[in-house]
């Protein structure tokens, strides 16, 4: 029966088994070869004593080229020295692709190299189980998502990427050949998942690519992220940053109970935070970087720079509220007794934003206003606009990059370590 490395155990033993994977090291003992199958899940040890086995056999592994991929059939028996405890003595050993030497990047750990050729030759940079330690971590954190959003009767949708306005901001924008006319790839469903409230979807959630022409290489940003975001009607700002504090504890809860053996492989350990996360006002982080001499421009954005210094103060998850309304995008909705001040906020892990988000402006006239002070034209936003005329709820929502958060959660010191085929300034292929 074939089986992956990992689900063989001592019930095993004496028994005949099939593994499938590939060579990861071949050791030739002269009366004696080793070699080391590796499938997804782990390791394996083919053991081929020359007297034995068959002749042809013996040759045949003894001279398989690393990375070659093989097809096994073999008797289990307890073996203490060999990696889980086993070695296989095979009947059948096949190869069934055989890899070219030599390699353009070595799948063992021996040899260290730089992150940009890892990713030229990415394919292979993914076998190593490390790397795909991280991937099958981020398919659980992605399955915790839906399994999150799913109980508390969210509508997961399908928003279009070709559109033809931008939402955050125009000078981020893609700009692509729709037949005749000019369009854009998305920066954000924002648009589309506030339209789905006048729709009446009530919780909508959409996990989906978002494209930002970033001009800066920084180990933070890519050119196409991954982005979850919910929007939610009848709540404001307080309602959606519960659910967002829930999520991201429970996302730690499920990868720690799910994801044991790769944390393993990766060597990081899980710390389930604590909710209700700190909420820091915009005010008390400018008064946190200006104390320790930095200067920042009341209703500016907050630089990496000043990020860095407020946290030498808020280590792990906290939350930046209150942002000044001339920073955050057209459709934050500005506190009622204060309008210089938005009911948005920012999900922070250290100085890396995770999520942001916030209460919309729900009244067609003022989001009219909002869009001509921030110097854009109401023309541009004909079917948004529309839907806030015929019964718009009051609703919240936010955005927090998925990719962001598998460096935050697995503390990758750069972003393209959790993307298989990042795209960045630089990069269009692989
Ligand atoms: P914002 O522009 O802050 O908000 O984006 C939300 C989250 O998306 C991630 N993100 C990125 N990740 C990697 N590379 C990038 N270039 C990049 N740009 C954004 C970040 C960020 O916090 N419409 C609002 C959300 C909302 O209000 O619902 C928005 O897009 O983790």
């Amino acid at each position: 029966m074939r089986k992956f490395t990992a689900e063989i155990n001592e019930k095993d033993f004496g028994k005949e088994v099939e593994l499938c994977g590939w060579v990861h090291e071949v050791r030739d003992l002269g009366g004696l070869v080793f070699v080391v199958l590796r499938d997804r899940e782990g390791f394996a040890q083919i053991t081929l004593p020359k007297k034995a086995v068959d002749r042809e056999m013996f040759r045949r592994a003894r001279k398989v080229r690393r990375e070659s991929v093989v097809r096994v059939k073999g008797t289990v028996k307890a073996e203490e020295k060999a990696p889980n405890g086993f070695e296989i003595i095979p009947e059948e050993f096949e190869i069934l692709n055989e890899a070219d030497a030599p390699l353009p990047l070595e799948v063992t750990e021996k040899v260290p190299a730089e992150l940009d050729t890892r990713l030229d030759s990415r394919f292979i940079d993914l076998r190593r189980p490390r790397v795909q330690a991280i991937f099958r971590i981020r398919h659980a954190m992605l399955q915790a998502i839906r399994e999150f959003f799913d109980r508390r009767g969210f509508i997961e949708v399908n928003t279009p990427k070709i559109v033809s306005t931008a939402t955050e901001g125009g000078t981020e924008l893609f700009p692509i050949t729709y037949f005749e006319r000019e369009a854009f790839l998305n920066q954000s469903p924002q648009l589309y998942k506030q339209t789905l409230m006048a729709a009446g979807f009530e919780r909508v959630l959409e996990i989906g690519p978002i494209f930002r022409a970033e001009e800066h290489n920084t180990i933070r940003h890519l050119n196409e992220a991954v982005s979850i975001d919910i929007e939610v009607s009848f709540t404001d700002h307080e309602g959606v940053m519960r659910y967002l504090e829930e999520l991201v504890k429970y996302i730690h809860e499920r990868i720690s109970e799910r994801c044991e053996r790769y944390l393993e492989w990766i060597g990081v350990k899980i710390d389930i935070p604590e909710i209700p996360f700190t909420r820091l006002s915009y005010d008390e982080a400018v008064e946190i970087v200006k104390g320790k001499g930095e200067e920042v421009n009341w209703g500016e954005d907050l630089s990496t720079s000043a990020l860095k210094l407020v946290a030498e103060d808020y280590s792990g998850y906290y939350f930046i509220v209150d942002w000044p309304t001339e920073s955050k995008p057209f459709y934050a909705m500005p506190h009622e007794n204060d309008p210089e001040i938005s009911k948005t906020f920012d999900l922070m892990h250290g100085w890396l934003e995770i999520a942001s988000g916030a209460q919309r402006i729900h009244i067609h006239d003022m989001l009219v206003r909002r869009i001509y002070e921030q110097g854009l034209s109401p023309e541009s936003f004909g079917f948004y606009l529309q839907a806030f005329r015929y019964g718009m709820p009051p609703h919240a929502g936010w955005g927090m990059g998925l990719d962001r958060l598998v460096m935050a959660v697995l503390n990758l010191s750069n972003i393209r370590e959790g993307v298989l085929f990042p795209r960045d300034r630089q990069r269009l292929v692989p």
